[in-house]
């Protein structure tokens, strides 16, 4: 896939980052990620947010956690009035440390899908409506190259 059509697409963000996405998300729209994960990855984390305050913390609607522990994992949630809810775990581990890769993140009307290299990994359904999530953040042990941020055709 391709970042070049992209409604917009940022370059080599400094992780951690919190970008704002201009008229939110909607049904058929993916969000692209290329990047590389650290050599000494223990974990990162991609977020759906609604904002990005701190005080209260913003509610997360899809927390998309790889963890590179002796069981790697990647372990989804949603944070809502600064509560973690029920962990939704796959035991897989498309990530490598010190590789690169690309993710897509489809937004559909009652899931996210997520693909990691062209494979599907997972799909999380919606527990915060879309209309609320306004903000894609990145933070942990990974380096993004580009952000693409793709309109439904
Ligand atoms: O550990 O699990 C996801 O269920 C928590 C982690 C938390 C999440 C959460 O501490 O990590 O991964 O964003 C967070 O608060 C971070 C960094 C039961």
């Amino acid at each position: 896939m391709s970042v070049a059509n992209t409604k917009r697409t940022i370059f080599n963000p400094a992780v951690p980052f919190a970008e704002m996405i201009p008229n939110g998300i909607r049904p058929g729209e993916m969000i692209i990620v290329q990047g590389c994960v650290q050599n000494d990855a223990d974990r990162f984390q991609f977020d759906l947010t609604c904002g990005s305050g701190t005080k209260p913390r913003a509610d997360v609607a899809f927390h998309f956690n790889p963890r590179f522990s002796s069981s790697p994992r990647i372990v989804c949630n949603s944070l809502q009035r600064e509560t973690w809810g029920k962990e939704e775990c796959v035991e897989l581990m498309p990530f490598q440390a010190g590789a690169s890769f690309e993710m897509v993140l489809l937004v559909l009307g009652d899931v996210y899908k997520v693909a990691v290299n062209g494979v599907h990994i997972l799909e999380y359904k919606h527990r915060i409506p879309l209309e609320k999530v306004d903000t894609f953040s990145v933070s942990g042990k990974v380096e993004v190259n580009a952000v693409g941020f793709i309109p439904a055709s």
